[in-house]
C-alpha cells in the first residue's frame, strides 16, 4: 500500500513530538550547567563589550522561546511588552545590555523555566503539519533548540575572556596521526547546501551543484606550534604577508600574536579559562582573527580555502581531518545567499548580514553542539574576532 495511514502518521510525530522534549532538555541542561558555578555577581556584569552579560544570553534565550513558540505558535499573550526591546539582539548592542534594566539572574531563571512549561505545552498541543512549512518536521521547534545551543558558544566565549578561573572544560583535540600534510581533493561537481538536514537554516538553502577545479587542502587545522613558526619569523612585523586592511588591523591592535597568548622567559603561555598553562604545540591554534589566518596563510605560501572548497572536502572522503566540532575555520568566502535564497522563518537570522563585512567560518568548535556542527552549517563574523573559538586551515590550487 502507498498511502501513509492516519495511524502512521500519528506515531511519527509522537516520535517526532519526543525528539524535540529531548533536545530542548539537552539545550536547557547544557546552559544550566554552564552558568551553575558562576556568581549571580558575575551573571549580571558586562564582561566585555563585545559580549552580553551571561543574564542576558539566559533571558534572551527565553524570549527568543517565547516569541516562537508561546506567541508565533501558540498564539499566546507576549509575557512583558518590554521584553520586546530589551533582549531584541538588534535594540542594543552588546556592549551596552549591562546598563539595561534587564531581569536579575533569579528573575531570569524563573522566566525561562516558565516560558518553557508553556512550550512543552505548546508542543503537546499543536498538529505538527507537513503542509505548514513552520511545523513541518518540528522545524521552529528546531530553531528554538538550535538557537538556544547556539548561546552555549556564546556564554562560553564570554567565559573565556573572563580573567577568572572557571572549572576545567574539554577543548580541540590535538592534531596527531601520521599523514600527509595536505591532501587533494579532485576537481569535479558537488552539492554544496543541506539536503538531508530538517532542521537546516535558511542560509544552507537552496543546495546546488558546484564545480569546483581541484585542490590541495590541509590535512588538519593550523596547529599552535606551525603558528609559533609565524609569529616568531617576524610575521606579525612584515607588511608583506598582511592584506592592506588586515595591516592597518594589526597596527590599530597592535597584534604580535593571538589573543590570549604570552610570551615569556620560559616559553609561550597561553590563558584558558582563567588559568595560564604552557602552549600545547599540537592543539589546532585559536583566537585568531581572519586577517591573521590570511596573512599566515600567505607566508606560508598558501590560501584560505572557500567556503564551498571547505564543504566539498567535508562531505567527501578526501582524507582530510578534524574538519567538525575542533575550530572553527574561516574561509575566503564572504557570507552571501545562495542561488534561489529565501529567508525563511525571519530575516533577521541571516539575510540582514549578508555581504562583503563578514567571513564565513565553518566546521564548528569544541564549543558547538554537534546537531549544529555539520558539513553545511555556515557561521560569519567581522574578520577583526578574536573572541571566537576559530582557527583555520589553509589550501592551495593543485
Ligand atoms: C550565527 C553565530 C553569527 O551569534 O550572531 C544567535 C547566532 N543568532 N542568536 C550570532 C545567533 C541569533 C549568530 N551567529
Ligand atoms: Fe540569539
Amino acid at each position: 500500500m502507498l498511502t501513509v495511514t492516519t495511524a502512521q502518521r500519528g506515531r511519527r510525530e509522537a516520535e517526532l513530538k519526543t525528539t524535540i522534549r529531548h533536545e530542548l532538555e539537552r539545550a536547557r541542561s547544557a546552559i544550566e550547567s554552564l552558568l551553575a558555578p558562576v556568581p549571580d555577581g558575575v551573571l549580571a556584569a558586562q564582561v566585555s563589550p563585545l559580549q552580553s552579560p551571561l543574564v542576558w544570553d539566559l533571558a534572551h534565550i527565553g524570549w527568543f522561546e517565547e516569541l516562537w513558540l508561546l506567541r508565533r505558535v501558540g498564539g499566546r499573550a507576549p509575557h512583558e511588552e518590554r521584553h520586546d526591546e530589551l533582549y531584541d539582539a538588534f535594540a542594543h548592542v552588546r556592549g551596552e545590555r549591562g546598563e539595561l534594566p534587564i531581569l536579575r539572574p533569579e528573575q531570569a531563571r524563573a522566566y525561562v523555566a516558565d516560558v518553557r512549561r508553556a512550550a512543552l505545552e505548546v508542543l503537546d498541543e499543536t498538529p505538527l503539519d507537513p503542509g505548514d512549512r513552520l511545523l513541518a518536521d518540528g522545524y521552529v521547534f528546531g530553531l528554538v533548540v538550535s538557537h538556544e545551543l547556539q548561546h552555549i558558544e556564546t556564554i562560553l566565549q564570554t567565559l573565556q575572556l573572563r580573567e577568572q578561573p572557571y572549572p576545567a572544560l574539554p577543548g580541540p583535540a590535538p592534531v596527531g596521526g601520521a599523514g600527509p600534510s595536505d591532501v587533494l581533493v579532485p576537481g569535479g561537481s558537488f552539492v554544496l547546501g543541506a539536503t538531508e538536514e530538517r532542521w537546516a537554516y535558511d542560509n544552507e538553502l537552496d543546495a546546488h551543484e558546484v564545480e569546483l577545479p581541484a585542490f590541495r587542502l590541509d590535512r588538519t587545522p593550523v596547529t599552535n606550534g606551525a603558528y609559533l613558526a609565524f609569529v616568531e619569523d617576524g610575521g606579525y612585523g612584515e607588511p608583506s604577508w598582511w592584506s592592506d586592511e588586515g595591516w592597518a588591523w594589526r597596527g590599530a591592535e597592535n597584534a604580535g600574536h593571538p589573543l590570549y597568548w604570552t610570551p615569556g622567559p620560559g616559553g609561550w603561555s597561553r590563558r584558558r579559562f582563567g588559568r595560564v598553562e604552557p602552549l600545547p604545540p599540537a592543539e589546532p591554534v585559536q583566537h585568531v582573527s581572519w586577517y591573521e589566518a590570511d596573512a599566515y596563510a600567505r607566508w606560508a605560501g598558501r590560501r584560505l580555502p572557500s567556503e564551498a572548497e571547505w564543504e566539498k572536502a567535508a562531505k567527501g572522503a578526501c582524507g582530510a581531518e578534524q574538519l567538525l566540532g575542533g575550530v572553527w575555520e574561516w574561509t575566503s568566502s564572504h557570507f552571501l545567499p545562495y542561488p534561489g535564497f529565501e529567508a525563511f522563518p525571519y530575516a533577521e537570522y541571516s539575510e540582514v548580514f549578508f555581504g562583503e563585512e563578514y567571513r564565513v567560518l565553518r566546521g564548528g568548535s569544541w564549543a558547538t553542539d554537534p546537531l549544529v556542527a555539520r558539513p553545511t552549517f555556515r557561521n560569519w563574523d567581522y574578520p577583526q574576532r578574536r573572541q571566537i573559538f576559530a582557527g583555520f586551515r589553509c589550501a592551495s590550487d593543485a
